[in-house]
């Protein structure tokens, strides 16, 4: 039995990210289905997992945890040697540590706000018989396009986020990216050069890839 194991729901962005992190380290895992339509996910067991009744929730052995983006760097700190290496390339460069961080929070504060609106107004109400509100997919669609015009001048420089190496930044930008590129919204990434690259890069990777089976 796995000792490492992922309460959520394939389907949602935060899920995945825990999962494409597992993934890129190659390690094994067991996915525990919490059934979001049935609101599993704001009783027992698992608000004993997340006490605010959000997926997805990780344990391996004895450590829980929850937050995809707090998992996500507990995996790449704890099987640092396995896998993919998702951390900075020089491991005693703390300024380099602090660049992948404030990659993280860019991502975290400035970037998938204004996504997850995009994906949930033009893809996920749809599955829940709701209408898109073609208003709030302009005014998103303005807050990303700021961020992804700030990322394309940081990719002129740097091959990656955080630097010439795949790093969390990147990773952590990957599942709502794979369901914005099915929107309309696709075209924000598409017309910027460099970002149009970067996408192309971080979604072909065989994890990005494996996700989405
Ligand atoms: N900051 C949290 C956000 C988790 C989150 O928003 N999860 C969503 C799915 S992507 C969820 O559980 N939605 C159901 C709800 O909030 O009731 C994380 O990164 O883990």
């Amino acid at each position: 039995m796995a000792s490492i194991k992922v309460f959520g729901h394939a389907t949602t962005t935060s899920t995945r990210r825990v999962l494409l992190t597992l993934q890129e380290k190659n390690l094994d895992y067991e996915l525990v289905n919490v059934e979001l339509k049935d609101g599993e996910h704001k009783k027992e067991p698992f608000l004993s997992r997340n006490p605010f009744g959000q997926v997805p929730a990780f344990e391996d052995g004895d450590l829980k945890l929850f937050e995809s983006r707090a998992i996500t760097q507990y995996i790449a700190h704890r099987y640092k040697d396995q896998g993919t290496n998702l951390l900075p390339a020089d491991s005693k460069n703390i300024a380099r540590y602090a660049i992948m961080s404030i990659g993280m929070e860019v991502e975290a504060h400035q970037f998938d706000p204004a996504a997850s609106k995009l994906a949930w107004e033009q893809l996920f109400k749809h599955i829940y018989g709701l209408t898109t509100d073609k208003a709030v997919v302009a005014e998103e669609e303005a807050k990303l396009a700021k961020v992804l015009d700030v990322y394309e001048a940081r990719l002129k420089e740097f091959k990656y986020l955080a630097g010439e190496t795949f790093t969390l930044t990147d990773l952590h930008h990957i599942p709502v990216i794979q369901y914005l590129l099915g929107t309309p919204t696709k075209k924000l990434f598409t017309e910027r050069p460099r970002v149009n690259e970067w996408v192309a890069e971080i979604t072909k990777r065989p994890a990005s890839q494996k996700i989405l089976q």
